[in-house]
Order: C-alpha cells, then sequence, then structure tokens
C-alpha cells in the first residue's frame, strides 16, 4: 500500500505543429552544448545555480529516492585544494594508470593533467551518489538505480546550466575520493562527478568533433 495521496497530473497536451517546433528548438539549443576547458573567471549568479540544481533535483529516480547530494563550490581556497587533488590523481592517470588505448583515444581532445579551469571557474558542482542514507537512529535505507538516477540528474543540471546561457565540463578525475574529504561529506557518498560551471574564455575554441547521426543512433521498430 501507498503512502501517497494521488493527485491530478498536470499536463497540457500540446497540438502536432507546436510540439514539432518545441521539439526542433529544443534540439537546436542542446546541440551547441560543448565541453568547455578554458572558462573565464566572470562570476555567475548564485540564484541561476540554485534554479538550475533545483532543475536537477526534479529528474526521476528508483523509488523517488533522490540518492544524490551537490556540494556547490566557490570558494578561492576550496577550489585550489580541489585543483591540487585533481591535477595530483591526473598526473598519475597521464603518466601510469591510463592504458595506451585510453591516452590515444584522448590525445585528438588535447587533454592533459593541468586542470586550471577547476580555480578559474566561479563554481564548481561535486556531485556525491548515496547508495543508502543512515538515519539519525543509525539505520541505513537502501536506495535503488543509483548509477542511472544520479546520471539522470546531472543530464538535467547540464541541460538546466546550458539553457540559462552558462558553460560546463564534465570532469571526473580518477579516483576522487579526496572530494568526500574537501566536501566534507559522509565515507558512504561516492563522488560521481564533478561539474564545471562559468563562462568560456575569451576566444575558446573547442574540438571540431561530430556527433553521430540519427540512424547510427536509433532504430525503429514500427
Ligand atoms: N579524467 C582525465 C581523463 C579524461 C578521460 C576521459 I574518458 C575524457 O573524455 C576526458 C578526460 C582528465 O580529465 O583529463
Amino acid at each position: 500500500m501507498s503512502d501517497y495521496d494521488f493527485i491530478p497530473l498536470e499536463f497540457t497536451a500540446l497540438a502536432a505543429p507546436e510540439m514539432q517546433a518545441r521539439a526542433a528548438e529544443f534540439y537546436q539549443n542542446i546541440k551547441r552544448r560543448r565541453s568547455v576547458r578554458n572558462f573565464s573567471s566572470r562570476s555567475v549568479p548564485r540564484s541561476v545555480i540554485e534554479n538550475a540544481l533545483r532543475a536537477a533535483g526534479t529528474a526521476p529516480s528508483g523509488a523517488n529516492k533522490q540518492p544524490w547530494h551537490f556540494a556547490v563550490i566557490s570558494n578561492p581556497d576550496v577550489k585550489r585544494e580541489i585543483r591540487l587533488a585533481a591535477e595530483e590523481e591526473e598526473r598519475q592517470f597521464y603518466s601510469t594508470r591510463a592504458t595506451q588505448d585510453w591516452l590515444d583515444d584522448l590525445a585528438p581532445l588535447g587533454t592533459d593533467e593541468q586542470k586550471p579551469f577547476l580555480q578559474t571557474a566561479p563554481y564548481l558542482i561535486a556531485i556525491f551518489l548515496q547508495k543508502f542514507t543512515i538515519d539519525e537512529q543509525g539505520e541505513k535505507h537502501k536506495h535503488y538505480y543509483t548509477a542511472e538516477s544520479v546520471g539522470l540528474a546531472c543530464g538535467f543540471l547540464i541541460a538546466a546550466l546550458h539553457d540559462a546561457g552558462l558553460a560546463t565540463l564534465t570532469h571526473t578525475p580518477s579516483p576522487m575520493k579526496f572530494l568526500n574529504k574537501i566536501c566534507r561529506r559522509p565515507e558512504h557518498e561516492r563522488p560521481y562527478m564533478l561539474l564545471v560551471v562559468g563562462f568560456p574564455e575569451e576566444g575558446a575554441e573547442v574540438p571540431d568533433i561530430t556527433k553521430k547521426s540519427l540512424a547510427q543512433i536509433a532504430t525503429f521498430i514500427e
């Protein structure tokens, strides 16, 4: 038995032409999203970050457990600490940990162990995954489909920030356990992703990559 009351769904069906126009418009907007690695230090209103996080928090999740936490870092000393820790991990990744195949796949993107954007960008958002929570009585409450749920919330967050006119970078220093200590998150939370948020540096460039076509990514079984 459910403890929830059921309420009418707020839903307005759109006429086909409007649906088509909106779908096309959304695609035109989202396809301009690029992973940016050169950030300016221009500041971003905190309210924009807050609303993007609210949007992320509406993502579907297993049994509505919402198994995520967003640590939002704008403090310059903390950003510096994160940069130093991430660069330490990345130095080991690029020099010993990564396989040659992996390094070959990354070479065209021009990435390396230098992560100045972790200090330059006005906001870093560290996203943590909660496989379970522990209540005040010390009891564990399990969460479900946590990786899927947090991935969805991150997708919503990136789309919301892009829609608000901001640039992002999904950054995954590996391992990134150092984020627990720096962000003061409990040990049982798994750092999932570090999102860099801000404005691109004047004249920023991005690699000339392409996305797979619709035919390459979808089959229609009609
Ligand atoms: N975490 C490293 C390496 C890296 C890995 C992948 I897969 C990328 O798409 C990009 C980078 C780094 O941030 O440099």
